[in-house]
């Protein structure tokens, strides 16, 4: 078998954003496409020669061509051996779980995670480090710098191996061990929950609904929640990943996970409803007729999780990215817990877990995690939530009930504005940017503005700084909205805005989130002047 240097040239905007570089799936499949990103992320991390590399993806359009792609690749790279699940699936989580088990070089995930898969949908790439994390903005940088001076990557000329079957192979003079998906992420699971507690509260009749939508968590959710916790056959809701995920849009939130909403609201609702993403790193927890709010789940977790198996010796600390609601601060005060503000992106975690410094982690995109691996993790989080249950024996409605009464409720919503022209997405940030300094001191819709910046954050463990993380105008009383735009997309601008209002009269906690919220909305709109600039009243989603 011959290794062939392939010429190329650099190809425009192969930038990685908040997680990896995503693009529609025909730019991946273009020529080159693929190949220059690989050739320049091993490049980034100074070559692959003599290292072991993980890989593996959600199942989407084009995974497995591309894993064929990536181990000749690597293979010709010099690459010692490189860890594959089988059929090239792997779940985000559980590829971090395998790159720190078998203390591996890193690995590559391939997956555009919560967004459409198909042909004419999106695929993706990430580099995930030795220690199971995204990485870092340094080396992501490195990576980018690469695409702009690329002259020719380097690919064997091989069929392709089978990672049908598990077992040992070779291409070429490297190893390529395929392994079971799922389960080395199922024996960590149940090192870390009470899995006997769990498993009596479903046989004494706990009924639960998890909806994999027809994503990677479907053949994880069967192990684990049908066979090893022994909940009846039909748990497990689009259980068998998909190529286009069956049409469905893998978000778990409230309007894409609409079937389970629709489950939870119904008469006849089980105890228990959760969703995962494409990926299997997101979460969406719902009880009968309760909704929990990503922020509010990170909150409950933090109060509870000394109660859970793998975590009664207490959280080191907790932290949330910037966007994500205070709820968790205030657990942390209480308990106190050191606590951080990091932004968008798990990638901002890592350095906090590895230095011992927060064991728990989340944000308010439906993402929860510890510090067992170092990615966030969609069943990690269904499976702390049904142990607290367990150990609790309260409903989905008392333990929320019972938090607001303890810590006060954050009300909380995030608004999305989808596909609007880049160049007027911009152009809103910017302006708002321009006022930033003037705001503090005025008064829009009744709130009077206490401070407004543009967050900028300053890593306390390597000092990294990363600025423009998003703009956050902060009023009187502790109500606050943050706009940014998002690093996942690839169609136009997406904006997000997050809002918040923290209430502390228990005889105000039954709110409807969007009307408690109704005069931060107002004011953001007013300040970010975002109809003027986007010709949008109203987001497209709403979470
Ligand atoms: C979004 C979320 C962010 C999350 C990221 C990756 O990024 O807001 O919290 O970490 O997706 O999640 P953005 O830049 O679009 O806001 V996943 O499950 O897509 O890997
Ligand atoms: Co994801």
């Amino acid at each position: 078998m011959q290794v062939t240097d392939v010429v190329t040239q650099p190809i425009d905007g192969q930038k990685p954003g908040t997680s990896g570089l995503r693009k529609k799936t025909r730019v991946f499949m273009g020529p080159h496409y693929l190949e220059n990103f690989v050739q320049c992320i091993f490049d980034g991390i100074g070559g692959a020669a003599g290292k072991t590399f993980v890989l593996g993806g959600d199942g989407r359009f084009f995974n497995k061509r591309a894993a064929q792609v990536i181990l000749r690749m690597a293979a010709a790279n010099g690459a010692a051996r490189v860890i594959v699940g089988r059929d090239a699936l792997l779940s985000t989580p559980a590829a971090s779980h395998l790159i720190r088990l078998n203390k591996t070089d890193g690995g590559i995930i391939m997956s555009a995670s919560h967004n459409p898969g198909g042909e004419d949908e999106d695929f993706g790439v990430k580099f995930n480090m030795p220690n199971g994390g995204p990485a870092p903005e340094a080396v992501t940088n490195a990576m980018f710098a690469r695409t702009k001076e690329i002259t020719s990557y380097k690919i064997l000329e091989a069929q392709d191996v089978d990672i049908s079957t598990v077992g040992e192979t070779t291409l070429a003079d490297m190893k390529v061990s395929v392994v079971d998906p799922v389960a080395d992420y199922a024996d960590l699971m149940e090192t870390l929950f009470d899995f006997d507690a769990i498993r009596a509260m479903i046989a004494g009749g706990f009924r639960i609904s998890f909806d994999a939508m027809c994503a990677i968590t479907g053949p994880y959710g069967v192990e684990i929640i049908e066979n090893r916790l022994g909940a009846p056959k039909g748990t497990v809701v689009h259980g068998t990943p998909l190529p286009d995920f069956g049409g469905m849009h893998p978000d778990p939130n409230p309007t894409w996970a609409h079937e389970l909403m629709d489950t939870m609201n119904g008469p006849d609702a089980p105890d228990f409803g959760a969703a995962s993403d494409g990926d299997g790193d997101r979460n969406m927890i719902v009880g009968p007729r309760v909704y929990v709010s990503p922020s509010d789940s990170l909150a409950v977790l933090a109060a509870n999780a000394h109660l859970a198996k793998g975590y009664t010796a207490g959280l080191a600390g907790v932290a949330r990215s910037m966007p994500t609601s205070a709820a968790a601060d205030r657990v942390a005060e209480k308990l106190g817990l050191p606590c951080y503000e990091t932004p968008t992106g798990w990638k901002f975690f890592g350095n906090l877990m590895d230095d011992d410094r927060v064991t728990l982690c989340g944000e308010e995109s439906f993402g929860t995690g510890s510090n067992h691996v170092r990615e966030k993790d969609g069943l990690w989080a269904v499976l702390m939530w049904l142990n607290i249950l367990a150990v609790r024996k309260m409903s989905v409605a008392e333990v929320m009930a019972d938090h607001w009464a303890t810590y006060g409720r954050n009300y909380y919503s995030r608004h999305d504005f989808e596909a609007i022209e880049s160049d007027k997405a911009d152009a809103m940030i910017s302006a708002l940017r321009a006022r930033l300094a003037d705001l503090p001191g005025q008064t829009v819709h009744g709130l009077t503005v206490t401070a407004a910046d543009d967050y900028a954050y300053h890593d306390p463990v390597d000092g990294s700084v990363s600025e423009h993380q998003g703009v956050r105008v902060i009023f009187e009383g502790g109500a606050r909205f943050v706009i940014r735009l998002s690093g996942t997309g690839t169609s136009g601008a997406t904006m997000r805005l997050y809002l918040e209002a923290l209430e502390t009269d228990p005889t105000n906690f039954a709110q409807d989130p969007q009307a408690a919220l109704a005069p931060i909305i107002a004011a953001a709109h007013e300040i970010a002047q975002i109809s003027a600039h986007t010709g949008r009243d109203r987001p497209d989603v709403t979470t």
